[in-house]
Protein backbone atom coordinates (compact mmCIF):
# COMPACT_ATOMS: atom_id res chain seq x y z
CA UNK A 1 0.00 0.00 0.00
CA UNK A 2 1.05 3.23 -0.68
CA UNK A 3 0.37 6.47 1.09
CA UNK A 4 1.25 10.17 0.65
CA UNK A 5 3.93 11.20 3.13
CA UNK A 6 1.57 12.14 6.25
CA UNK A 7 4.17 13.23 8.99
CA UNK A 8 5.96 15.31 5.87
CA UNK A 9 2.86 17.47 4.95
CA UNK A 10 2.51 19.13 8.30
CA UNK A 11 6.01 20.11 8.51
CA UNK A 12 7.13 23.84 7.69
CA UNK A 13 10.67 22.55 6.87
CA UNK A 14 10.50 19.11 5.88
CA UNK A 15 13.48 18.70 4.41
CA UNK A 16 15.45 20.03 7.44
CA UNK A 17 13.80 18.27 9.75
CA UNK A 18 14.59 14.86 7.93
CA UNK A 19 18.21 16.01 7.89
CA UNK A 20 17.94 16.27 11.84
CA UNK A 21 16.07 13.48 12.34
CA UNK A 22 18.48 11.60 10.21
CA UNK A 23 21.37 12.68 12.25
CA UNK A 24 19.66 11.78 15.64
CA UNK A 25 18.72 8.28 14.33
CA UNK A 26 22.56 7.91 13.17
CA UNK A 27 24.24 8.96 16.48
CA UNK A 28 21.51 6.43 18.77
CA UNK A 29 22.26 3.45 16.25
CA UNK A 30 25.62 3.84 16.60
CA UNK A 31 25.61 3.28 20.23
CA UNK A 32 23.08 0.10 19.29
CA UNK A 33 25.24 -2.91 18.71
CA UNK A 34 22.77 -5.74 19.22
CA UNK A 35 20.47 -3.70 17.14
CA UNK A 36 23.39 -3.52 14.38
CA UNK A 37 24.50 -6.99 14.64
CA UNK A 38 20.62 -7.91 13.99
CA UNK A 39 20.29 -5.38 11.11
CA UNK A 40 23.02 -7.27 9.36
CA UNK A 41 21.60 -10.46 9.27
CA UNK A 42 18.51 -8.96 8.45
CA UNK A 43 19.51 -7.59 5.28
CA UNK A 44 21.16 -10.67 4.02
CA UNK A 45 18.53 -13.30 5.13
CA UNK A 46 15.33 -10.78 4.07
CA UNK A 47 13.24 -12.81 7.67
CA UNK A 48 10.39 -10.29 7.16
CA UNK A 49 9.96 -9.96 2.98
CA UNK A 50 6.49 -9.62 2.35
CA UNK A 51 5.29 -8.83 5.84
CA UNK A 52 3.67 -5.65 7.42
CA UNK A 53 4.42 -4.61 10.36
CA UNK A 54 2.40 -2.05 12.61
CA UNK A 55 4.38 -0.40 15.06
CA UNK A 56 2.72 2.14 17.90
CA UNK A 57 6.04 3.12 19.84
CA UNK A 58 7.90 6.37 21.46
CA UNK A 59 8.66 7.90 18.24
CA UNK A 60 12.42 9.27 18.52
CA UNK A 61 15.86 8.36 17.39
CA UNK A 62 16.33 4.51 19.08
CA UNK A 63 12.95 3.86 17.97
CA UNK A 64 13.98 4.73 14.61
CA UNK A 65 16.84 2.74 14.55
CA UNK A 66 14.24 -0.61 15.32
CA UNK A 67 11.74 0.30 13.13
CA UNK A 68 14.60 0.80 10.07
CA UNK A 69 15.87 -2.96 11.25
CA UNK A 70 12.38 -4.11 10.44
CA UNK A 71 12.75 -2.28 6.85
CA UNK A 72 16.05 -3.44 6.26
CA UNK A 73 14.86 -7.35 7.06
CA UNK A 74 12.33 -6.76 3.91
CA UNK A 75 9.07 -5.14 5.78
CA UNK A 76 6.84 -2.58 5.02
CA UNK A 77 6.26 -0.65 8.35
CA UNK A 78 3.62 1.69 9.42
CA UNK A 79 4.08 3.39 13.01
CA UNK A 80 2.40 5.64 15.10
CA UNK A 81 3.39 6.97 18.69
CA UNK A 82 2.31 5.45 21.66
CA UNK A 83 1.80 9.09 23.64
CA UNK A 84 0.89 12.43 22.75
CA UNK A 85 3.77 13.82 23.68
CA UNK A 86 6.73 11.49 23.28
CA UNK A 87 7.26 11.67 19.02
CA UNK A 88 10.19 13.57 17.61
CA UNK A 89 8.90 15.43 14.68
CA UNK A 90 12.02 15.43 13.23
CA UNK A 91 12.67 11.64 13.30
CA UNK A 92 9.11 10.93 12.52
CA UNK A 93 9.81 12.57 8.97
CA UNK A 94 13.11 11.06 8.63
CA UNK A 95 11.57 7.41 8.70
CA UNK A 96 8.16 8.84 6.86
CA UNK A 97 11.31 9.49 3.80
CA UNK A 98 12.22 5.93 3.49
CA UNK A 99 9.91 4.19 1.06
CA UNK A 100 8.68 1.65 2.87
CA UNK A 101 8.53 3.09 6.28
CA UNK A 102 4.98 5.44 6.88
CA UNK A 103 5.08 7.51 9.64
CA UNK A 104 1.71 9.21 11.25
CA UNK A 105 3.41 9.75 14.76
CA UNK A 106 3.16 13.79 15.27
CA UNK A 107 3.92 15.54 18.62
CA UNK A 108 1.22 17.30 20.52
CA UNK A 109 -2.01 14.99 18.92
CA UNK A 110 -5.04 15.47 20.85
CA UNK A 111 -6.84 11.85 21.70
CA UNK A 112 -8.65 11.38 18.45
CA UNK A 113 -5.86 12.38 16.33
CA UNK A 114 -3.62 10.01 18.27
CA UNK A 115 -6.59 6.98 17.82
CA UNK A 116 -7.15 7.78 13.94
CA UNK A 117 -3.06 7.66 13.38
CA UNK A 118 -3.53 4.06 15.02
CA UNK A 119 -6.69 3.59 12.62
CA UNK A 120 -4.12 4.34 10.12
CA UNK A 121 -1.53 2.38 11.07
CA UNK A 122 -4.13 -0.73 10.84
CA UNK A 123 -5.45 0.60 7.56
CA UNK A 124 -1.88 -0.82 6.49
CA UNK A 125 -3.41 -4.08 7.51
CA UNK A 126 -0.37 -5.50 9.30
CA UNK A 127 0.59 -9.28 9.82
CA UNK A 128 2.54 -8.44 12.82
CA UNK A 129 1.78 -5.64 15.62
CA UNK A 130 4.61 -4.26 17.70
CA UNK A 131 2.96 -1.79 21.07
CA UNK A 132 4.08 0.18 24.02
CA UNK A 133 1.33 -0.11 26.22
CA UNK A 134 -1.20 -2.18 24.05
CA UNK A 135 -2.96 0.51 22.19
CA UNK A 136 -2.77 -1.53 18.93
CA UNK A 137 -3.76 -4.93 20.37
CA UNK A 138 -6.41 -3.16 22.05
CA UNK A 139 -8.07 -1.40 19.27
CA UNK A 140 -7.44 -4.44 16.66
CA UNK A 141 -9.86 -6.50 19.16
CA UNK A 142 -12.02 -3.51 19.37
CA UNK A 143 -12.20 -2.13 16.30
CA UNK A 144 -10.66 -4.15 13.38
CA UNK A 145 -11.22 -7.34 14.17
CA UNK A 146 -11.35 -8.65 10.76
CA UNK A 147 -7.60 -8.74 11.08
CA UNK A 148 -6.93 -10.79 13.65
CA UNK A 149 -6.76 -13.95 10.64
CA UNK A 150 -4.22 -12.85 8.93
CA UNK A 151 -2.15 -11.15 11.87
CA UNK A 152 0.51 -13.82 13.00
CA UNK A 153 1.26 -12.48 16.27
CA UNK A 154 2.38 -9.17 18.17
CA UNK A 155 4.92 -7.97 20.80
CA UNK A 156 4.62 -5.29 23.94
CA UNK A 157 7.25 -3.88 25.14
CA UNK A 158 5.69 -2.34 28.38
CA UNK A 159 4.78 -3.72 31.88
CA UNK A 160 0.89 -1.46 32.02
CA UNK A 161 0.64 -3.25 28.81
CA UNK A 162 1.67 -6.39 29.73
CA UNK A 163 -0.77 -6.22 32.49
CA UNK A 164 -3.67 -5.37 30.12
CA UNK A 165 -2.90 -8.21 27.69
CA UNK A 166 -2.80 -10.55 30.67
CA UNK A 167 -6.23 -9.41 31.88
CA UNK A 168 -7.52 -9.75 28.75
CA UNK A 169 -5.98 -12.84 27.72
CA UNK A 170 -7.59 -14.07 31.60
CA UNK A 171 -10.73 -13.04 30.21
CA UNK A 172 -10.13 -15.07 27.01
CA UNK A 173 -10.71 -12.10 24.91
CA UNK A 174 -6.93 -12.17 23.18
CA UNK A 175 -7.15 -13.95 19.69
CA UNK A 176 -3.48 -13.89 18.70
CA UNK A 177 -0.20 -14.50 20.11
CA UNK A 178 1.13 -12.01 22.00
CA UNK A 179 5.22 -11.90 23.47
CA UNK A 180 5.85 -10.22 26.94
CA UNK A 181 8.88 -8.56 25.78
CA UNK A 182 8.98 -6.45 28.69
CA UNK A 183 8.98 -9.76 31.24
CA UNK A 184 12.38 -10.73 29.51
CA UNK A 185 15.73 -10.57 31.51
CA UNK A 186 17.37 -8.62 28.99
CA UNK A 187 14.75 -5.81 29.05
CA UNK A 188 13.11 -5.95 32.71
CA UNK A 189 16.90 -5.62 34.64
CA UNK A 190 18.01 -2.76 31.85
CA UNK A 191 15.05 -1.08 30.72
CA UNK A 192 12.67 -0.77 33.75
CA UNK A 193 15.63 -0.27 36.31
CA UNK A 194 18.39 1.81 34.89
CA UNK A 195 16.86 3.20 31.57
CA UNK A 196 13.51 4.44 33.96
CA UNK A 197 15.98 5.63 36.68
CA UNK A 198 18.25 7.15 34.86
CA UNK A 199 16.29 8.98 31.99
CA UNK A 200 13.14 10.18 34.79
CA UNK A 201 16.26 12.06 36.92
CA UNK A 202 17.63 13.13 33.90
CA UNK A 203 14.47 14.60 32.32
CA UNK A 204 13.27 16.04 35.81
CA UNK A 205 17.19 17.37 36.87
CA UNK A 206 16.67 19.01 32.71
CA UNK A 207 13.23 20.47 32.92
CA UNK A 208 13.35 22.28 36.08
CA UNK A 209 17.68 22.66 36.40
CA UNK A 210 17.11 22.25 39.95
CA UNK A 211 19.51 19.67 42.13
CA UNK A 212 18.80 15.95 43.52
CA UNK A 213 21.27 16.45 46.57
CA UNK A 214 19.68 16.71 49.92
CA UNK A 215 16.27 16.62 48.59
CA UNK A 216 13.47 14.36 50.10
CA UNK A 217 12.26 12.58 46.88
CA UNK A 218 9.20 10.15 47.47
CA UNK A 219 9.39 7.57 45.27
CA UNK A 220 5.88 5.90 44.18
CA UNK A 221 5.81 2.40 43.63
CA UNK A 222 9.07 -0.41 44.08
CA UNK A 223 8.80 -2.42 41.39
CA UNK A 224 11.85 -2.33 38.93
CA UNK A 225 10.90 1.11 37.89
CA UNK A 226 10.68 2.68 41.35
CA UNK A 227 14.12 0.80 42.31
CA UNK A 228 15.87 2.27 39.38
CA UNK A 229 14.39 5.48 40.16
CA UNK A 230 15.33 5.46 43.97
CA UNK A 231 18.55 3.44 43.68
CA UNK A 232 19.89 6.28 41.01
CA UNK A 233 17.91 9.35 43.29
CA UNK A 234 19.57 8.14 46.36
CA UNK A 235 23.08 8.08 44.00
CA UNK A 236 22.38 11.81 43.56
CA UNK A 237 22.39 12.15 47.38
CA UNK A 238 18.62 12.85 47.60
CA UNK A 239 16.91 11.18 50.95
CA UNK A 240 14.05 8.46 49.48
CA UNK A 241 11.03 8.21 50.71
CA UNK A 242 9.27 4.94 48.91
CA UNK A 243 5.52 4.25 49.15
CA UNK A 244 3.79 0.80 48.50
CA UNK A 245 0.84 -1.43 48.55
CA UNK A 246 2.76 -4.62 48.57
CA UNK A 247 4.20 -6.21 51.84
CA UNK A 248 7.12 -7.88 49.95
CA UNK A 249 7.98 -5.03 48.69
CA UNK A 250 7.77 -2.56 51.26
CA UNK A 251 10.36 -4.77 53.06
CA UNK A 252 12.29 -5.19 50.30
CA UNK A 253 12.49 -1.31 50.45
CA UNK A 254 13.07 -1.01 54.07
CA UNK A 255 16.19 -3.87 53.91
CA UNK A 256 17.84 -1.43 50.97
CA UNK A 257 18.04 1.11 53.41
CA UNK A 258 15.18 3.39 52.40
CA UNK A 259 12.18 5.25 54.66
CA UNK A 260 9.08 3.46 53.89
CA UNK A 261 6.01 5.04 54.64
CA UNK A 262 2.28 6.09 53.61
CA UNK A 263 1.55 8.46 50.91
CA UNK A 264 -0.19 9.86 53.69
CA UNK A 265 2.48 10.44 55.43
CA UNK A 266 5.33 11.05 52.91
CA UNK A 267 3.00 14.23 51.09
CA UNK A 268 3.98 16.69 53.54
CA UNK A 269 7.86 15.73 53.47
CA UNK A 270 8.37 15.22 49.83
CA UNK A 271 10.56 17.94 47.97
CA UNK A 272 9.88 15.87 44.43
CA UNK A 273 7.01 12.85 43.84
CA UNK A 274 8.16 10.60 41.25
CA UNK A 275 4.87 7.72 40.53
CA UNK A 276 6.03 4.70 39.14
CA UNK A 277 3.42 2.28 39.98
CA UNK A 278 1.16 1.77 36.64
CA UNK A 279 -1.87 2.23 39.10
CA UNK A 280 -4.03 4.83 39.41
CA UNK A 281 -4.90 7.50 42.03
CA UNK A 282 -1.27 7.12 43.33
CA UNK A 283 -1.06 10.87 44.44
CA UNK A 284 -4.81 12.66 44.88
CA UNK A 285 -6.83 15.69 46.25
CA UNK A 286 -5.95 14.99 50.12
CA UNK A 287 -2.18 14.56 49.21
CA UNK A 288 -2.35 18.20 47.43
CA UNK A 289 -2.90 20.07 50.49
CA UNK A 290 -0.53 18.84 52.56
CA UNK A 291 2.08 19.70 50.51
CA UNK A 292 4.72 22.32 50.86
CA UNK A 293 5.32 24.94 48.80
CA UNK A 294 7.20 24.49 45.30
CA UNK A 295 6.83 20.53 45.35
CA UNK A 296 7.88 19.07 42.52
CA UNK A 297 5.51 16.47 40.66
CA UNK A 298 6.16 13.64 38.05
CA UNK A 299 5.03 10.91 37.06
CA UNK A 300 7.22 7.75 35.20
CA UNK A 301 4.51 5.04 34.76
CA UNK A 302 2.91 4.48 31.33
CA UNK A 303 -0.17 6.54 31.75
CA UNK A 304 -1.03 9.75 33.15
CA UNK A 305 -3.24 8.39 35.79
CA UNK A 306 -1.31 8.20 39.11
CA UNK A 307 -1.26 12.25 39.74
CA UNK A 308 -5.20 13.30 40.13
CA UNK A 309 -4.57 16.31 38.16
CA UNK A 310 -8.53 17.38 37.60
CA UNK A 311 -8.82 17.68 41.68
CA UNK A 312 -5.59 19.44 41.55
CA UNK A 313 -6.94 21.74 38.98
CA UNK A 314 -9.94 22.29 40.66
CA UNK A 315 -8.34 23.18 44.77
CA UNK A 316 -5.73 25.78 42.89
CA UNK A 317 -6.63 28.99 42.54
CA UNK A 318 -5.00 29.57 39.20
CA UNK A 319 -2.58 27.72 36.58
CA UNK A 320 0.30 28.80 35.26
CA UNK A 321 2.94 27.70 33.09
CA UNK A 322 6.50 28.76 34.91
CA UNK A 323 9.10 26.39 32.75
CA UNK A 324 8.57 25.14 29.75
CA UNK A 325 7.20 21.21 30.52
CA UNK A 326 6.57 22.88 34.29
CA UNK A 327 2.96 23.67 34.74
CA UNK A 328 2.15 25.72 38.65
CA UNK A 329 -1.10 25.07 40.39
CA UNK A 330 -1.42 27.81 43.15
CA UNK A 331 -3.68 26.42 46.08
CA UNK A 332 -5.62 29.17 47.87
CA UNK A 333 -3.21 29.40 50.83
CA UNK A 334 -0.29 30.26 48.65
CA UNK A 335 1.31 26.87 48.22
CA UNK A 336 2.64 26.34 44.97
CA UNK A 337 2.31 22.73 43.59
CA UNK A 338 4.53 22.37 40.19
CA UNK A 339 3.66 19.35 37.65
CA UNK A 340 6.09 18.65 35.19
CA UNK A 341 4.91 17.10 31.72
CA UNK A 342 0.84 17.10 32.43
CA UNK A 343 1.78 13.68 34.34
CA UNK A 344 2.68 11.89 31.57
CA UNK A 345 5.84 9.34 31.27
CA UNK A 346 8.66 12.33 32.11
CA UNK A 347 11.21 10.81 30.63
CA UNK A 348 9.73 10.62 27.51
CA UNK A 349 6.66 13.46 27.74
CA UNK A 350 8.72 16.84 29.15
CA UNK A 351 10.04 18.94 26.33
CA UNK A 352 13.38 18.16 26.88
CA UNK A 353 13.10 14.34 27.16
CA UNK A 354 15.25 11.65 25.04
CA UNK A 355 13.86 8.72 26.81
CA UNK A 356 16.05 6.09 27.63
CA UNK A 357 19.74 5.74 27.06
CA UNK A 358 20.45 4.12 23.65
CA UNK A 359 22.45 1.00 25.33
CA UNK A 360 19.02 0.33 27.41
CA UNK A 361 17.15 0.68 24.26
CA UNK A 362 19.40 -1.26 22.01
CA UNK A 363 18.46 -4.21 24.45
CA UNK A 364 14.85 -3.36 24.26
CA UNK A 365 14.34 -3.35 20.84
CA UNK A 366 17.04 -6.27 20.34
CA UNK A 367 14.56 -8.48 21.99
CA UNK A 368 11.41 -6.79 20.04
CA UNK A 369 13.62 -7.83 16.60
CA UNK A 370 14.03 -11.06 17.56
CA UNK A 371 10.57 -11.42 18.66
CA UNK A 372 9.23 -10.23 15.63
CA UNK A 373 11.48 -12.24 13.47
CA UNK A 374 10.07 -15.68 15.70
CA UNK A 375 6.53 -15.14 14.98
CA UNK A 376 7.06 -14.80 11.25
CA UNK A 377 8.92 -17.90 11.44
CA UNK A 378 7.54 -19.75 14.13
CA UNK A 379 4.02 -18.01 14.94
CA UNK A 380 1.79 -21.18 14.37
CA UNK A 381 3.64 -22.77 17.51
CA UNK A 382 1.84 -20.27 19.55
CA UNK A 383 -1.29 -20.20 20.69
CA UNK A 384 -3.70 -16.97 20.99
CA UNK A 385 -2.35 -15.41 24.33
CA UNK A 386 0.42 -13.97 26.50
CA UNK A 387 3.68 -15.70 26.08
CA UNK A 388 6.99 -15.42 27.39
CA UNK A 389 9.77 -14.59 25.35
CA UNK A 390 11.84 -17.79 24.30
CA UNK A 391 14.99 -18.04 27.19
CA UNK A 392 17.51 -19.08 24.23
CA UNK A 393 16.53 -15.52 22.05
CA UNK A 394 17.13 -13.56 25.63
CA UNK A 395 20.69 -15.14 26.37
CA UNK A 396 21.67 -14.36 22.89
CA UNK A 397 21.16 -11.15 22.65
CA UNK A 398 23.39 -11.04 26.32
CA UNK A 399 25.99 -12.63 24.63
CA UNK A 400 26.10 -10.06 21.13
CA UNK A 401 26.06 -7.50 24.05
CA UNK A 402 28.78 -8.83 26.14
CA UNK A 403 30.62 -9.45 22.89
CA UNK A 404 30.62 -5.46 21.66
CA UNK A 405 31.26 -4.42 25.15
CA UNK A 406 34.17 -6.41 25.65
CA UNK A 407 33.29 -8.50 28.63
CA UNK A 408 34.96 -12.08 29.09
CA UNK A 409 33.01 -14.60 30.63
CA UNK A 410 34.54 -17.78 31.86
CA UNK A 411 33.26 -21.13 30.96
CA UNK A 412 32.34 -24.18 33.14
CA UNK A 413 34.36 -27.01 33.14
CA UNK A 414 32.92 -30.56 32.37
CA UNK A 415 33.30 -31.81 35.92
CA UNK A 416 31.66 -28.26 37.37
CA UNK A 417 28.61 -28.66 34.54
CA UNK A 418 28.83 -32.33 35.21
CA UNK A 419 28.47 -31.31 39.11
CA UNK A 420 26.00 -28.84 38.33
CA UNK A 421 23.97 -31.76 36.82
CA UNK A 422 23.92 -33.93 39.42
CA UNK A 423 21.99 -34.86 42.19
CA UNK A 424 24.39 -37.15 44.60
CA UNK A 425 27.25 -34.89 45.70
CA UNK A 426 26.89 -34.22 48.64
CA UNK A 427 29.23 -33.81 52.23
N1 LIG B 1 10.94 3.56 26.28
N2 LIG B 1 11.19 3.91 25.03
C1 LIG B 1 12.12 4.83 25.08
N3 LIG B 1 12.35 5.02 22.74
O1 LIG B 1 13.47 6.38 24.05
N4 LIG B 1 12.44 5.10 26.33
C2 LIG B 1 11.68 4.29 27.09
C3 LIG B 1 12.69 5.47 23.91
C4 LIG B 1 9.97 2.53 26.60
C5 LIG B 1 10.42 1.61 27.72
O2 LIG B 1 10.83 0.38 27.18
C6 LIG B 1 9.17 1.46 28.59
O3 LIG B 1 8.85 0.12 28.84
C7 LIG B 1 8.12 2.19 27.83
O4 LIG B 1 8.81 3.15 27.07
C8 LIG B 1 7.01 2.88 28.61
O5 LIG B 1 6.09 3.44 27.72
Amino acid sequence: MTTASPISGRLDNVESARAEGRKKIDWAFEHMPILSSLREDFEAEQPLAGETVGMALHVEAKTAALVEAMAAAGAEVAITGCNPLSTHDDVSAALDAHDNITSYAEHGVDDEEYYEAIDAVLAHEPTVTVDDGGDLVFRVHEEHPELIDTIVGGTEETTTGVHRLRSMDDDEALDYPVFAVNDTPMKRLFDNVHGTGESSLASIAMTTNLSWAGKDVVVAGFGYCGKGVARKASGQNANVIVTEIDERRALEAHMEGYDVMSMDDAAEIGDVFITTTGNRDVIVDRHFEQMQDGAVLANAGHFDIEIDLDALSERADSEREVRDGVREYRLDDGTRINVLAEGRLVNLAAPVSLGHPAEVMDQSFGVQAVCVKELVENGDDYDAGVHDVPDELDRQLAAIKLDAEGVELDEPTDEQTEYMDSWQHGT
